[in-house]
């Protein structure tokens, strides 16, 4: 993807949305995907993965990604404001539903997938664990993908979390799982594949985006480098037994019938 540099996007009009170059951050897919299923086009922006980012912070005031920027307004960086941005530029297609009940539902559920303390919080958590030899040797094989971070302290220190919260991540991540996936088998029983009554919403994109944390797409449509598919792909023997089949169904179809693949970033 051809991205824009933070200094020369500040000068622009329209919507900018900062990304992470080279890497199919989940928030960032999850931003480009609302925006993208609603047909409104955006200027993508380089946020570089755990560097500094003095442009886009002199700019946003925000260090990683997806920051969106629209016109004059503030920066958003919420994933939950991002959606409420675009449902705003573009009321139609609808991502978010017009039913008060439905909608808190919707915002719920994409809360649990990619809010503080969600499940793309928590499980990056849990990929603090070292990995085995098979999957360290995926991430020591070199490609034409983005190298492995060469700045840890941003995100050590951005995304640190007490020891209790570390000890408690892989049981919470599973709880998540278990429960997503009741919602979706009861959601099944009513003749509906989506999170919240019979159409897609914001949720849907949230769940395909942030599945890559738990089960990324093959290469071909998610040619993503091996240090990350590595850490992604490893999950180890307890979250495993949490990776419920309907949860992979769900991000399956709300790929085929909603977004397009290969994934760009
Ligand atoms: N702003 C998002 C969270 C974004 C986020 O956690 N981004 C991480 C994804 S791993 C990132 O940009 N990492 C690269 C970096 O920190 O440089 C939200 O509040 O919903």
């Amino acid at each position: 993807m051809r991205y824009v540099e933070a200094r020369d996007a500040a000068t622009m009009d329209g919507l900018r949305l900062a990304l992470t170059v080279g890497v199919p951050g989940p928030w960032s897919q999850a931003a480009m995907f609302m925006f993208d299923f609603k047909g409104i086009d955006y200027v993508p922006v380089a946020q570089y993965a755990g560097e500094d980012n003095d442009d886009l912070v002199a700019w946003t005031g925000i260090r990683n990604a997806p920051t969106a920027v629209y016109n004059d307004e503030a920066p958003r960086s919420n994933a939950l404001d991002i959606v409420a941005l675009a449902e705003r530029i573009r009321p139609e297609p609808r991502l978010v539903p017009e039913d008060p009940a439905a909608r808190q539902q919707m915002y719920g559920i994409s809360w649990e997938i990619c809010g503080e303390g969600g499940f793309g919080w928590t499980r990056r958590i849990t990929m603090r664990t070292p990995l085995p030899p098979e999957y360290q040797a995926l991430a020591d094989t070199p490609d034409d993908g983005v190298p492995p971070l060469t700045n840890r302290t941003n995100m050590a220190r951005d995304y640190r979390s007490p020891d209790a919260e570390v000890a408690a991540a892989e049981a919470r991540l599973c709880a998540m799982l278990d429960y997503f996936a009741e919602l979706l088998t009861k959601q099944q029983r009513r003749g509906s594949p989506y999170f919240v009554g019979n159409a897609v919403t914001a949720c849907d994109l949230h769940w395909a985006a942030f599945s890559a944390l738990l089960d990324p797409l093959p290469h071909e449509q998610n040619p993503m480098p091996n240090w990350l598919r590595a850490r992604y792909s490893y999950i180890g023997d307890t979250i495993a037994r949490h990776k419920h089949e309907i949860l992979l169904e769900h991000r399956d179809h709300v790929f085929r019938e909603h977004l397009s693949l290969p994934l760009r970033f």
